[in-house]
């Protein structure tokens, strides 16, 4: 019996068995966005970094119409039958973006507190081969970050210094959405965390040495849904547990790498 990704990677190939994507695949994990998907497809620029670009939406066992939302916006759509988590649908959002060859691999939400222009110039640093992984942040001079949640943004600080300190990158914002990076860089690190994959993919890129960088990025409130995080303590217990048992096995993967 195979596993909700396999199943779903492999009604993607049955039902498109003959797609070629553009360079650039903007992948957008989707859990119950039945209003807020469809505005989101359409924002997406049909050029990203100055290439073509297309969205792959990866719908993560909606039980609302998130799934037909997204098609009629224009966007492909990768179904998994039952939630799997954020990291998982993202996971196999790139698998199935890079099988049909897409070099270049964005990510944005699908609640529409981020705005797709803001890739563009992410993107250009991507696909100029400035930088490898290009993440979004809300810190910085710029437009301000809408969430007002006071333990939500202190644990932004808190985990960005603790990330700074055990890599010595300069991350600001590591639970950010939005993210560009090349197709080596998410086949090159290890992806293991079904929820928490943006802290995971950040720790094992940089401690793989891939070059990372950062752009400001607007954040607004959500305007319809509701967050899928929970409560605000559990949620930064368990993104400690993904940063530090991230930090601790790509620690062992450079042990093992050394010549
Ligand atoms: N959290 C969560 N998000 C999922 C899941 N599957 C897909 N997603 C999508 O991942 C994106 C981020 O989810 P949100 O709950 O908005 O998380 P967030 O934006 O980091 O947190 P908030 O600021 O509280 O909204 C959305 O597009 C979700 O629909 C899942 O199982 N859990
Ligand atoms: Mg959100």
């Amino acid at each position: 019996m195979s596993l909700p990704p396999e199943q779903a990677a492999a009604s993607f190939r049955l039902h498109h068995p003959d797609l070629v994507l553009p360079p650039v695949v903007v992948v957008v994990p989707a859990f119950n966005e039945a209003g807020a998907v469809g505005p989101v497809v359409r924002s997406v620029p049909a050029r990203l970094g100055g290439l073509d670009a297309a969205t792959l939406v990866v719908d993560d066992g909606s039980s609302d119409s998130t799934l037909e939302e997204a098609r009629a916006a224009g966007a492909l759509v990768c179904s998994l039958p039952v939630n799997c988590g954020q990291g998982t649908a993202l996971r196999l959002g790139y698998d199935v973006a890079i099988e049909h060859g897409a070099r270049y691999l964005a990510t944005l939400d699908a609640d529409g507190q981020w705005s797709a222009a803001d890739l563009d110039p992410m993107a250009a640093r991507v696909t100029s081969g400035a930088a490898d992984i290009v993440s979004g942040t809300r810190r910085g001079s710029g437009p301000r970050d809408s969430d007002d949640r006071v333990l939500r943004r202190s644990g932004v600080v808190v985990f960005a210094a603790v990330i700074r300190l055990l890599t010595g990158a300069r991350v600001t914002d590591p639970a950010n959405g939005l993210r560009v990076m090349t197709s080596q860089v998410a086949q090159g690190v290890q992806l293991d965390q079904p929820q928490f994959q943006s802290t995971e993919l950040l720790i094992s890129a940089l401690c793989r040495g891939f070059r990372y960088e950062e752009i400001h990025v607007s954040h607004g409130p959500r305007q319809i849904g509701l967050s899928k995080k929970g409560r605000s303590l559990g949620y930064a217990l368990r993104f400690s547990r993904a940063l530090f048992g991230t930090y601790l096995r790509e620690r062992g993967w450079r042990r093992r790498a050394r010549p």
